[in-house]
């Protein structure tokens, strides 16, 4: 593997002010090159590398500004795809509190890798709270290349694996980027403060089982309406 030694990278905002909540620990996982590091690079820098690189482990921090008062400490751990380093992973699943697991729109195996990944964190975390994200990358490759259909994985994704959220993104042309990571965080910085409304879905019950839930009205589906309207004659099929 081409990869870099494992490193920290610190980025902070000027914020001066203190979050009143703790800090909150999101992993970023899924399969090589789904774009992980560049969905990343997007939210803390603003930059996209068109070069894939392999990444060990990187750490970033940020402090996310939630209201003219407030901010929110985020750390971020953008992990490794490859099956190289289990305990680092293991690692990562149990200090985090959220998860953003990605695959890419024109790779089904790193589909099914999510749900292998998913299934991995809910048995590491077991009652612990765990908010799962999954994200369907690099929503700008043409039709023809796409070897996963959206609107499955979307059924897929909250229905039947109950997972809290489904986003489309493409990190490459900078979209749904701000709004997947500040989902998280406001959601996060509300269930600290105890703000939280009883449709939060983000915990276990008493089994171990995760609630279902819908996706929060405020992100961007990439206009689901029209995706679903312009993909209605495509067949889509994820066994
Ligand atoms: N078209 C397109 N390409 C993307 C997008 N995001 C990432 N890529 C490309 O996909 C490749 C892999 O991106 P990375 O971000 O390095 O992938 P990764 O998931 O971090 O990979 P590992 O660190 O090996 O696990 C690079 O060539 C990127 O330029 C996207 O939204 N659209
Ligand atoms: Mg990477």
């Amino acid at each position: 593997m081409k990869g870099r030694s494992s490193s920290t990278k610190m980025t902070r905002t000027d914020g001066s002010s203190t979050g009143k909540s703790k800090p909150l620990r999101i992993a970023v996982m899924g399969a090589a090159a789904v774009g992980k590091t560049c969905i990343v690079n997007r939210f803390m820098n603003d930059t996209f590398i068109e070069k894939h690189e392999a990444t060990v482990e990187d750490f970033h921090q940020k402090q996310y500004k939630i209201s003219k008062n407030d901010v929110q400490m985020m750390e971020i751990v953008d992990t490794t795809g490859s099956y190289q380093f289990p305990a680092m992973m293991r690692l990562s699943m149990t200090i985090s509190h959220a998860f953003i697991l990605v695959f890419s729109l024109d790779d089904r195996k790193s589909f099914e890798e999510v749900n292998r990944l998913r299934q991995e964190i809910l048995e590491e975390r077991r009652n612990k709270p765990t908010y799962i994200v999954i994200v369907a990358n690099k929503s700008d490759v043409p039709e023809s290349e796409r070897e996963v259909c959206s609107i499955t994985a979307d059924i897929i994704a909250t229905v039947e694996w109950g997972c809290d959220v489904y986003i489309e993104t493409t990190a490459k042309h900078d979209v749904n980027i701000t709004a997947l990571f500040s989902d998280i965080t406001k959601k996060h910085y509300l269930r600290e403060n105890d703000q939280s409304d009883s449709t939060d879905s983000h915990r276990t019950d008493a089994r171990g089982e995760r609630r279902k839930s819908v996706p929060l009205t405020f992100i961007n589906y990439k206009s689901n309406a029209n995706l679903r309207k312009s993909k209605a004659n495509t067949s889509c099929t994820i066994s």
